[in-house]
């Protein structure tokens, strides 16, 4: 045993030498040190040896081993400072990094949201095109021919009788259109419009809703308005029912809620009213009906509709509609 010490210190000096890179210093490593490796079957050995020479012959074992560690971490410090970093030591046994995880735009969180409240009240979500015929988009909404909506100004138009929706509407005259009541619907999406300054942006996101069934009332939108109202800003939110004018519903109510900002005492978000208006709504008008081959004897329903960048800008706070298109993730990572 005596004489393998020097021999085997020799070999692994030399195996040392030979250690060019990171990968065969490793590989040193494992052949003498490693658990597994010659210097380490060495010390293991020691117990076969007569107990009388075992004391010298362990401290001569120790040693070596601490001569050879030192040997190898010299050696790789200097091969870790010529790499100079282009070849780092990698310890394969560290946790990975975790990568970066992407979520959910904040319109499409609060369009979920909508659309959630309204299926838990059985409504079904319908999705439609972007592209629409002038049919569904005007006429058969019952918007006249000499509507400003229907201005050049005001509609992207494709060809003279394609348009991009306006609306989510005509979605749901497709849908009454394939189906008997009763119906209720529940339409999400991208709607199109010229304008563009700082509170408008040429596409944003809608979601409209329509129930028809025999026997529906105002009470009845009352009740399912105020529902969504309390579900979306919260159960003890103020609104009340002003009256308005759309060509497809009749009679028409538009929406308010108390201020979110000020509680109703003013300020400028709700420009000193105390009401915040959030959608618009009303009892489909007969005339759509005879679009759809509905029996307006027998059916009523109501329909509404609102802008989901305003609900958003209201829930979270956001005072400038923009944002929403910048994609700047400082903003985005926030919902
Ligand atoms: C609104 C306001 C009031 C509406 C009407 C219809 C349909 F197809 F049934 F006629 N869909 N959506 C409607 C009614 C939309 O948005 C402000």
């Amino acid at each position: 045993m005596r004489e393998k010490l020097p021999v085997l210190e020799k070999e692994a000096r030399e195996a040392l030498a030979r250690a060019a890179d990171a990968g065969a210093l490793e590989a040193f490593r494992i052949a003498y040190l490693g658990k597994k490796g010659l210097i380490t079957a060495l010390m293991k050995g020691l117990g076969a040896v007569a107990p009388e020479e075992r004391p010298l012959l362990g401290k001569l074992a120790n040693e070596l081993k601490q001569r050879i560690t030192q040997a190898y971490e010299e050696k790789r410090e200097a091969i870790a400072a010529s790499a100079g970093g282009s070849e780092r030591f990698v310890d394969v046994t560290l946790p990975g990094r975790e990568p970066p995880c992407g979520h959910y735009h904040p319109i499409s969180l609060v369009v979920e949201e909508v659309c959630q409240i309204f299926a838990r009240m059985g409504y079904r979500v319908v999705k439609g095109p972007n592209v629409e015929l002038d049919y569904y988009n005007f006429e058969a909404l019952n918007i006249p021919r000499d509507h400003p909506a229907r201005d050049m100004q005001d509609t992207f138009y494709v060809t003279d009788n394609v348009v991009l929706r306006t609306h989510t509407s005509p979605m749901q005259v497709r849908v009454m259109e394939s189906q008997a009541p009763p119906v209720s619907v529940i339409a999400p999406g991208k709607v199109y419009r010229r304008d563009s300054d700082v509170t408008h942006t040429p596409m944003f996101h809608q979601v409209e809703g329509l129930l028809v069934d025999r026997d529906v009332t105002f009470g009845d939108l009352k009740g399912t308005l105020t529902t969504f109202v309390h579900q979306m800003f919260g159960s003890g939110t103020g609104l009340r029912f002003r009256p308005s004018f759309f060509p497809f519903t009749e009679p028409s109510a538009e929406v308010d809620i108390r201020c979110v900002i000020c509680g109703g005492a003013g300020c400028r978000t709700c420009s000193q009213t105390g009401w915040l208006e959030i959608l618009g709504s009303g009892m489909v008008d007969p005339n759509v009906y005879g679009f759809v081959g509905y029996d307006p004897e027998v059916y009523s329903g109501f329909a509404f509709g609102m802008g989901i960048e305003r609900i958003a800008m209201l829930k979270y706070g956001i005072d400038d509609i923009q944002l929403f298109f910048r994609n700047d993730t400082r903003f985005l990572r926030q919902f």
